[in-house]
């Protein structure tokens, strides 16, 4: 059937300019980083709910991060938070990694979870307090060097909540002393991703709100920072391939954290609510991967694609399968998009015809070609099948109730 379905599929395919060979290529460079806290406990503000058989400890929350990349073959790197993934040696949690064929990601320092950081961290108005959320910076430029991790993904939840309760513009400029004495620490091989939201946990104002604000950050702060898209923080109507293309052409793109977004920054798995918006994302990323630039090129290979999700109220190693799985289909339909149809269209003012191009792509069902693909690989034809199958999730409830949480 496998065969059959695919043969159909690769000769309507071709009929359309379509190559599935590079296509499948592609889709084997694909990497998407989990997120450490993604597998431990979580819920929202009124409540987090224990689980049984959620890790104890980040060795653990590893050793479940394994289990998505061995089936999917998607997911070779784990982000992890500090404090939240603090241990006494990260020499021990590296190799740890490294023995279940992972390697560890992104390190996101924590700025928002002290009584301390009330009523900011890094734009406090309290000298003190700004010297100690500096410091935590610092201290996760150290924890990076020793994971061998390239990128500090950053997200500050300063703000105020009242109309004069601090300087919006003191703040700006405490925020960019802060960074630019991190940045000084970096080594050349590292990237700060600066990440940006629209409100929660302030309500009247943030300090970096928006993609404009973060840009304008990395850019006073030089070429190792860029802009982190987190899908969930915009405000309803937003268009997030806009501000990705817009990004990609200024080479400063540094990364997504995927999820989806019904109303606020609800961190659903990424593709359930709107799977068209995700799939235009690739679109525009795609449209500038054979950019004449090179150094548009070279942004678009360094795109780093991570989940960034709290699992509530479903299991969270068969919730972050899907996630992932959930990227690679979108990212299989936008390799399907015929970028000169699409341009041929345009140029001739076709508006509908373009728009056709574009949206046809996402409109087939690429099961056999993933299929195929996950044979290619040696992989199971249907990771979540297989997991739900594999007895993991069984053995797991030993742990018991009461692991990590955020
Ligand atoms: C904040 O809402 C955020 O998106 C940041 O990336 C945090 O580090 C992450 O969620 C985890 O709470
Ligand atoms: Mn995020
Ligand atoms: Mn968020």
């Amino acid at each position: 059937m496998t065969d059959r379905a695919y043969a159909l599929f690769e000769e309507q395919q071709a009929a359309r300019g379509i190559n599935l060979e590079e296509v499948k290529a592609r889709l084997k460079e694909l990497r998407i980083e989990t997120p450490s806290w993604g597998y431990g406990d979580s819920g929202t503000r009124f409540k987090v709910f224990q689980k049984e058989g959620v890790p104890r400890d980040p060795f653990e929350k590893f050793e479940d991060a394994a289990q998505v990349h061995k089936l999917t073959g998607l997911a070779p790197s784990v982000a992890i938070h500090i404090p939240w993934d603090k241990v006494d040696d990260y020499g021990k949690l590296r190799a740890h990694a490294e023995n279940l064929g992972l390697s560890i990601g992104a390190v996101n320092p924590n700025l928002f979870q002290e009584d301390d950081y009330m009523l900011g961290s890094v734009t406090n108005s309290d000298a003190a307090i700004r010297r100690k959320a500096t410091d935590h910076l610092l201290e996760c430029v150290d924890i990076a060097k020793e994971t061998g991790s390239r990128d500090l993904s950053l997200w500050f939840a300063d703000g105020t909540n009242y109309p004069g309760q601090g300087s919006i513009r003191k703040r700006k400029g405490w925020m960019q002393d802060s960074l630019t004495e991190m940045y000084k620490a970096l080594t050349p091989e590292m990237r700060m991703l600066i990440e940006y939201k629209c409100f929660e946990p302030a309500f009247y104002h943030t300090d970096l709100a928006d993609w404009g604000m973060a840009y304008n950050m990395a850019l006073k702060l030089g070429p190792q920072a860029e802009v982190l898209v987190d899908t969930g923080h915009h405000l309803p109507g937003a268009n997030i391939e806009h501000i990705v293309a817009y990004l990609i052409d200024e080479k400063r793109l540094g990364g997504f954290h995927f999820n989806s977004r019904k109303y606020a920054d609800d961190d659903l798995i990424v593709g359930s609510v709107n799977p068209y918006e995700l799939f235009l994302i690739f679109y525009q990323i795609l449209s500038a991967a054979s950019d004449g630039d090179a150094g548009i090129r070279s942004c678009v290979s360094n795109i780093a694609y991570m989940i960034d999700q709290s699992h509530n109220i479903e299991q969270k190693i068969p919730a972050m399968l899907r996630s992932v799985l959930n990227v690679q289909t979108q990212y299989a339909k936008a390799l399907l998009v015929n970028h000169e149809e699409v341009e041929e269209a345009a140029n001739r003012h076709d508006v509908l015809a373009a728009e056709h191009a574009v949206r046809s792509a996402f409109e087939f069902d690429v099961t056999p070609l993933l299929h195929v693909l996950r044979e290619e690989q040696g992989l199971p034809l249907d990771p979540m099948k297989a997991y739900l199958s594999s007895g993991y999730g069984n053995g797991i409830l030993a742990r018991g109730k009461g692991g990590a949480s955020w």
